[in-house]
C-alpha cells in the first residue's frame, strides 16, 4: 500500500491524499459504505459502482465469520470474488460488533468469548484467530482486534482496557507474520487507538499505536454516545500524534457534519451505517439539511427528491412518491433512500477533497455545516 498526500489545507488540518492498493486507487478523504454481510443493504453492486462509485467498501469480520463462514469465503476465492466487488474492501475486526451485538460476552486477556446473535452458539475471538479470519476473508485493509469501550467509561476501566488493546495489538502483529496472504494480493494492517474520552490515555494510546509503524492508523472508541465536542477534542489530540504520512481512519463516524469537522482535524477515512440504516428508516441527508420522508408534509410534494441530482434516484422520483413507498412499506422506498444517502455522503467527501485542493476548504466547510444543520 502506498499513501501520498496531494494537498494540505492551510487553515485547518484537512488533507487530500491518494491511497494505492492491489485493488486500485482510493482518493481521500473517503467515506466507506458499510457492507456488513457481503452486501451494501439493498444496493446492487452495479448501482454501487456506477451510481455511488466508492473506491472502497467495508465488511465485518464478526458477521462474515458467523455467516457465510470463512470456509465458504475461502472456497469462493475471498470476499471480492464472492460478492463480485473488484475494488477495495476493508474489514473491521469484530472488536466493536462483539460488544454491540452478541447476546453476552466475557472479555479476558486471552480474548472474547461471545454468544452469537443469530443462533446463540458460543465462539471465541482472539487477536490470533481474528487475524486468520481476516486473511481468509481477504480484504485489502484489515483491522487490529481491540476493545471499544462504552461511554461513559470510568477511568480505571478505560486505562486497563487500553493497555489490553495494546497487548492485543502486539499479538496481532506477531501472528500476522505467521499467516501468509491467501489470494495473491497484499493486505494492509491498521492498529486502533483507544482510551475513551481521557486525554492522557488518548495521548498514550496514540503514541503506542504510532510506534507500531503500521501502514495506516485508526481511531476507535468514539461516536459511542459522547458529545460531539468531546469526540472532536479526542480526534484533535490523537491526530497531532499519529504520523502525517499515513492514512488516518476514524471508525464508525458519523453524521455529515461530524465527517466535515473530523476532516478538518486531519482524518482521511470514515465509515458509518447512518446513510444506509437511517435511509431504511426514511431519513434523507441533503446539502440543505435532513428530511424525514415519512412526514405527512411530503405527501403532495412532487418536486425531485433532491434537486442536486447526485444520483439518478434524486431526479427520477419525487418526494411525494418516496413518502408513499415508505407509507406502504415497499422495499423500493428503502432502496431509493439508501442510494440517495450514499450518493450524498460520497459527494460530500469528494467535494471536501476538491475544496482542500482548491484552498478554500474552511469557507466551504463552515457554509456546509450551517446549511446541513437543519431539519426540512
Ligand atoms: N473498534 C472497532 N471498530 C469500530 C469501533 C471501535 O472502537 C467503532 C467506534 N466508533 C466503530 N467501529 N474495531
Amino acid at each position: 500500500m502506498k499513501f501520498d498526500l496531494k494537498g494540505q489545507d492551510q487553515q485547518t488540518k484537512a488533507r487530500a491524499g491518494i491511497l494505492k492498493t492491489d485493488h486500485g486507487v482510493i482518493e481521500t478523504p473517503i467515506f466507506m459504505p458499510v457492507g456488513t454481510v457481503a452486501s451494501v443493504k439493498g444496493v446492487h453492486q452495479r448501482e454501487l459502482k456506477n451510481d455511488i462509485n466508492p473506491d472502497i467498501i467495508l465488511g465485518n469480520t464478526y458477521h462474515l465469520y458467523l455467516r457465510p463462514q470463512t470456509s465458504i469465503l475461502e472456497q469462493a476465492g475471498g470476499l471480492h470474488k464472492f460478492m463480485n466487488w473488484d475494488r477495495n474492501i476493508l474489514t473491521d475486526s469484530g472488536g466493536y460488533q462483539v460488544y454491540s451485538l452478541s447476546a453476552n460476552r466475557k472479555i479476558k486477556e486471552e480474548g472474547v468469548k461471545f454468544k452469537s446473535h443469530i443462533d446463540g452458539s458460543y465462539h471465541t475471538f482472539t487477536p490470533e484467530n481474528v487475524m486468520e479470519i481476516q486473511r481468509s476473508i481477504g480484504a485489502d485493509i484489515i483491522m487490529a482486534f481491540d476493545e471499544c469501550t462504552p461511554y461513559p467509561c470510568d477511568y480505571q476501566y478505560a486505562k486497563r482496557s487500553m493497555h489490553m488493546t495494546h497487548r492485543w495489538l502486539d499479538r496481532c502483529l506477531l501472528h500476522l507474520n505467521k499467516v501468509p496472504f491467501k489470494y495473491g494480493y497484499s493486505q494492509s494492517f491498521f492498529p486502533i487507538v483507544q482510551g475513551s474520552t481521557y486525554k492522557d490515555l488518548r495521548i498514550q494510546s496514540a503514541e503506542y499505536i504510532a510506534n507500531a509503524d503500521a501502514e495506516g492508523n485508526a481511531i476507535g472508541g468514539l461516536s459511542v454516545g459522547e458529545p460531539a465536542e468531546e469526540m472532536y477534542e479526542m480526534t484533535e489530540i490523537v491526530c497531532r500524534i499519529l504520523p502525517e504520512d499515513k492514512p488516518r481512519y476514524l471508525m464508525g463516524v458519523g453524521t455529515p457534519i461530524n465527517i466535515l469537522e473530523n476532516i478538518a482535524l486531519g482524518i482521511d477515512m470514515f465509515d458509518c451505517v447512518m446513510p444506509t440504516r437511517n435511509g431504511r428508516n426514511g431519513m434523507l441527508f441533503t446539502a440543505h439539511g435532513t428530511i424525514n420522508i415519512k412526514n405527512k408534509k411530503w405527501e403532495d410534494d412532487f418536486s425531485a427528491i433532491d434537486d442536486m441530482g447526485i444520483t439518478f434516484v434524486d431526479t427520477e422520483y419525487s418526494k411525494g412518491y418516496l413518502k408513499h413507498l415508505f407509507s406502504v412499506n415497499e422495499m423500493l422506498g428503502r432502496q431509493i433512500a439508501t442510494i440517495h444517502n450514499l450518493g450524498f455522503y460520497l459527494w460530500l467527501v469528494r467535494e471536501a477533497r476538491k475544496h482542500i485542493l482548491a484552498g478554500d476548504f474552511l469557507t466551504w466547510k463552515t457554509q456546509m455545516v450551517k446549511q446541513m444543520d437543519k431539519r426540512l
